[in-house]
Formats: C-alpha cells, structure tokens, sequence
C-alpha cells in the first residue's frame, strides 16, 4: 500500500467554471484520486478556490458586492457543483482561511531569513482616471513575447509568458479602459528565483519521467532569454493575505498584500491544515513534511498548461528557498486546452458550457466519461455536440448501459432475479478471462501512468469483451438446447458487470454504483484474478434489473443544446 497526496490546481472564485477548467484539473486529479483508493492506496485528495488577487477583487466589484462576501458566497457554489460531478477531494479548502495566512507569512520570514527576498523601488501602471494602482489583470495590453493583443498584466494567454504590467505594449486599464497610464515608483518585494535557477534547474532534470508538456514549459521559462528571473510577490490591492514575516511587520510594506500566485499554491499545505482543523482528519504533516513521515508519500499535481510555470518554478522556490523538510511534488500531470465549438472556452466572455449547465441538462457522469475520453493529453482537443452525442450513445448507452440492461432482463425472464446454477465455465470462458486480464493489465498499466485517454479506451475494450462474447455465446439461442450452459454463460455475464461497475467507477461513479446496487453486493474489490472476480457472484445471489444507465441523446437535444449554448453566457 502507497501513500498518494492528490491536488489539482485551485480554481479561481471568480464565477463557475467551465468544461474546460474541469477537464484540465479537478477531474483528472478525481479520477486518478479514485482509481488509487480502489486500488487499497491511502489517498489525500485536495482542492480549494483560489480567493485572492485581482480576478476576486474585479469579479466582486461586477456583482456588487464586498469581496468577503463575495468569495464565502462562491465558495459554496463552487464547492456543490464539485459535489455534483462527484468530485471526491478529502477537503475543498480556500485560500482565504486563517491557515493559509498563516503558512503564507510564515514561508515569506523563511525567504528572507534566507536572503531570498528582496525590496525593490519599481514602476507600477497608476491610472489617475480610476486613483489607483493597476497589478495584474487590472490591465491588459498587446504581449511583447507573441502580440497577442489581450494579454494580461500578469501572463500571456496565448504564449503563457509570465507578464508584469509594465511590459505591455499599449496598455489599458481593465476597470476603465483608460490608456492614459502613468508609472510610480512604489516599494516591492522580489523573490530571488534567479539565485535558485540551478538548484530548480537540477531537480527538473532529475525528472525524466514527467510529461514532456510538464518539463518543456518549465525549461523553457528557466532558459528564456536572460533565464529565470525574479518575481514580485506583494500588490497593491486590499483584499489578500497582509505582508507580514511570521506574525512581525514588514517595516516599508504597510498595506500590501502578497501576490495571488505567491499565496495560492501554499494552500496545497494549508487546505491539509485545515482539512485536520475541520475533525476529517488526524495529522497534516505526515503529508507535506518529509521529517515526519511524508518521506514515502508520491505527490501529483493535476494542472493546465497555463500554471506549470508557478508548479515547477516558483512553488518550489518558495518551498525548497525556505530551507525546510517541506514535500515537494513527485509528478505534474499537465493539460492542454479543451477548446469549444470550433474556438475557446472562455470564462470572462461567458462562452461554452459552464459547469452548472453541464449539470442541469445531463448527469455527471455524461460529462465525465466524455470529458476523460477526449482529455487534451497530447494536444489542444475540441468538444463538439456532435462528438459529445455520439460517444454518449455509443460508449455509455450501447456497449456498457445495453449490456447491463440485456444480460439482466434476459435473466430476469428465463431464471428469474438470481444468478443461475448450472455448469461450469468452459473454453470459451476460459478464453474470454484471459483477454479480460491481459485488457485490465493493460488499463491498469494507463491508470498508473495517468494516461487519461488511454485508460478511456482500455476501459471500454474490456466493455466491448463482454459484448463480444454474449454475441458469441447466444445464451437465448443456447437456452432452447442447453439451458445448463445458458445458465453458466448468463451467470458469468451478471458477474461481468459486478467486475465492470469496479473497474469503471473511477469514470462513472454513480453509474458504477447503480450496477453494484443491482447486483445487489457491496463487493467492490478491485480483480486480482478477473478468473476469481468472475465467480463472486455465486448461484442463488439475488440481483435486480437497473434502471435504463445512460439514455441516448436525441438528434432534437442535441441540436437544442447547440443553439442555447451557442450565444454567450447572458
Ligand atoms: N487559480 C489559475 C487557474 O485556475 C489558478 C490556479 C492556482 S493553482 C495553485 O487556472
Ligand atoms: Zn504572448
């Protein structure tokens, strides 16, 4: 048994995410999540909403309210629709909470006990026309690595170069779009990355088994240009963690606060405090410090592409700088995009299908299964209703839901609601058991290996399996000759979809645990033998027929749900 702390990136509060947000994080990390607890691993599943910085401050202002108020409000919105695609985090903290204050201005002391922070006197974009400073997304401008002409104050879209606002071209305030822009000099802090390059640069080089999406953006922002450089992290904003060292002022820095990305990832170890200080759990530490016992811990971060450079430069800066017995992350599983009919998902323009949508319309599992089946793995992918309806209907509806409801009915009709006694499995079982264990190697081996799409298809070839052979075997024309081998073959059928329901619930979780409730068994052990999973159901067990698993998508609803998502969001 292994020790798995899970986090997937922390979605920002600023309003429900779309279909491409989850596809990119939270639901992989729930799947390998998932998959690692039914393989008998102690697994530590953590997320949170990410509250500070300007997304919150500019979404709060939007709906006029408090930016307090407004976070403890989305939180709660957030956290439900999590709980509505099954998204099974141990905690979904906020890096709001008291902990992370804490944490934040603890690693800040250690950085400078350190001397890895400095104050610098720099330029920051004031706008008289609003009479206040512009950090980050409070402005946008043409970027001056690729001249895309949105890019934000703090990074690139397009390219994901980290920005600072004075580096773009024609810049404009995001509140008035005033351009008439002056620079101040106002008082910052640095954290030096550039003294750590070779130390980060070293240990990305020890990872060889990482994503080469993981590695080739890390390298390249370690190798870009003048190679790593040093990054601000305090704003002038209101809402945010106070700069402070441990509980001491920070003599020249009243009334900032430390930069989102500088806070964010240190709830990863604060959501662990808090997930102990909410009573679900004992001991935070065993988890993030490798002096008291999280040495044999296996960390993954789940992440899109757009944050690999904070998760492989700047969080383990903070983390290694502080020069303490701190975990550090052992995989980063990163995404590319999940685009939406035929361009982007886009949360500030309202367009594509947010998660509260996805959700009134279709279960979670619709959704899920889809969405992970089509991960944007090794390149950007694209949802489309068309492909949505026919993997829907194919995968879900055909191979797996139409097995189920057959193999159940036909037994219900011809032995009654218990598994049939008769026979013993032969030689077409025998072979269909060995190509079972070869396919739940083989979608074991992708599991492992947090190959999403692959584990999708693995998947559903182990479905096909038990389609194949119940065309092959023919219990109902079996039935009329040899109703002994029908039995047998009916009965190893009902055991096909106990074996399916485990393997599958990582994917589909509620369809998952409708079969297991029809096959009337808590036995949700994962197969060591599928030759010995197959027989767990035994003659005279009583089962029920399900209710329909997956309904088809109709032409009429899909091209309903075309048109109604086609606007944006209103
Ligand atoms: N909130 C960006 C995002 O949601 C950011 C991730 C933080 S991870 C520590 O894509
Ligand atoms: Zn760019």
């Amino acid at each position: 048994m292994a020790r798995h702390l899970i986090t997937s990136a922390i979605p920002y509060i600023n309003g429900i995410k779309h279909l491409g947000n989850l596809v990119g994080s939270q639901l992989p990390a729930d799947l390998f999540a998932r998959y690692c607890r039914a393989r008998g691993h102690e697994v530590l599943f953590l997320c949170a909403t990410d509250e500070h910085g300007t997304p919150a401050e500019l979404a709060a202002a939007k709906a006029g309210q408090p930016v307090a108020e407004y976070c403890a409000e989305m939180h709660t919105v957030q956290a439900e629709i999590a709980r509505g695609f099954r998204l099974s985090f141990d905690h979904f903290g906020r890096s709001s909470s008291s902990q992370n204050h804490r944490l934040t201005q603890h690693f800040a002391k250690r950085l400078h006990d350190q001397g890895l922070i400095r104050e610098v006197s720099e330029t920051q974009m004031y706008s008289p026309t609003d009479g206040r400073y512009l950090p980050d997304r409070y402005i946008e401008g043409t970027c001056p690595n690729c001249g895309y002409d949105s890019a934000r104050g703090d990074q690139c879209d397009n390219c994901t170069k980290q920005l600072d606002p004075v580096d773009l071209i024609n810049p404009r305030s995001v509140i008035s779009g005033a351009t008439d822009l002056e620079m101040r000099v106002t008082k910052h802090l640095y954290l030096c990355q550039s003294q750590m390059k070779d130390e980060l640069e070293k240990w990305i080089d020890s990872k060889t088994g990482w994503p080469v999406l993981t590695t080739s953006i890390a390298k390249k922002w370690l190798n870009d240009g003048d190679g790593l450089q040093d990054r601000g992290i305090t704003r002038d904003l209101d809402w945010g963690i106070p700069v402070k060292r441990g509980d001491e002022d920070w003599p020249g820095m009243e009334g900032k606060v430390f930069y989102v990305w500088f806070d964010a990832p240190i709830e990863y170890i604060a959501c662990a405090q808090e997930w102990v200080d909410a009573g679900k759990g004992t001991d935070w530490e065993r988890w993030w410090r490798t002096d008291k016992g999280a040495e044999d811990v296996r960390y993954t971060q789940f992440m899109g592409k757009d944050n690999v450079p904070f998760h492989t430069l700047s969080f383990p800066a903070t983390i290694l700088g502080s020069r303490e017995p701190w975990k550090l992350v052992d995989y980063i599983k990163s995404f590319n995009y999940l685009n939406y009919d035929g361009g982007q998902f886009s949360t500030s323009r309202g367009r594509g299908v947010f998660m509260d949508q996805a959700l009134e319309i279709l279960p979670a599992d619709y959704w899920r299964w889809w969405l992970l089946s089509h991960a944007p793995e090794s390149s950007d992918s694209e949802f489309t209703w068309e492909n949505f309806q026919a993997s829907v209907n194919k995968d879900l509806a055909d191979v797996l839901g139409n097995f189920v409801s057959r193999v159940t009915k036909f037994c219900r009709s011809k032995f009654g609601e218990t598994v049939p006694s008769g026979a013993t499995y032969g030689a077409q079982e025998t072979a269909l058991i060995a190509r079972l264990t070869s396919r739940i190697r083989d979608y074991e081996g992708h599991m492992e290996a947090m190959e999403v799409r692959k584990s999708a298809a693995a998947l559903r070839a182990i479905w096909v399996e038990g389609n194949e052979y119940l065309q092959e075997v023919a219990p109902w024309s079996t039935f009329k000759q040899d109703p002994e081998r029908a039995a047998m073959q009916t009965r190893l059928a009902l055991n096909l979809i106990r074996l399916y329901a485990v393997l599958s619930s990582p994917f589909i979780p509620d369809a998952a645990a409708a079969m297991l409730a029809a096959m009337q068994t808590n036995d949700d052990n994962w197969p060591d033998e599928a030759s010995a999973a197959l027989e767990i159901l035994a003659p005279g067990h009583a089962f029920s027929v399900p209710e329909v698993l997956f309904s088809k998508i109709t032409d009429e609803a899909r091209e309903d749900w075309q048109t109604r998502f086609s606007g944006i969001r209103g």
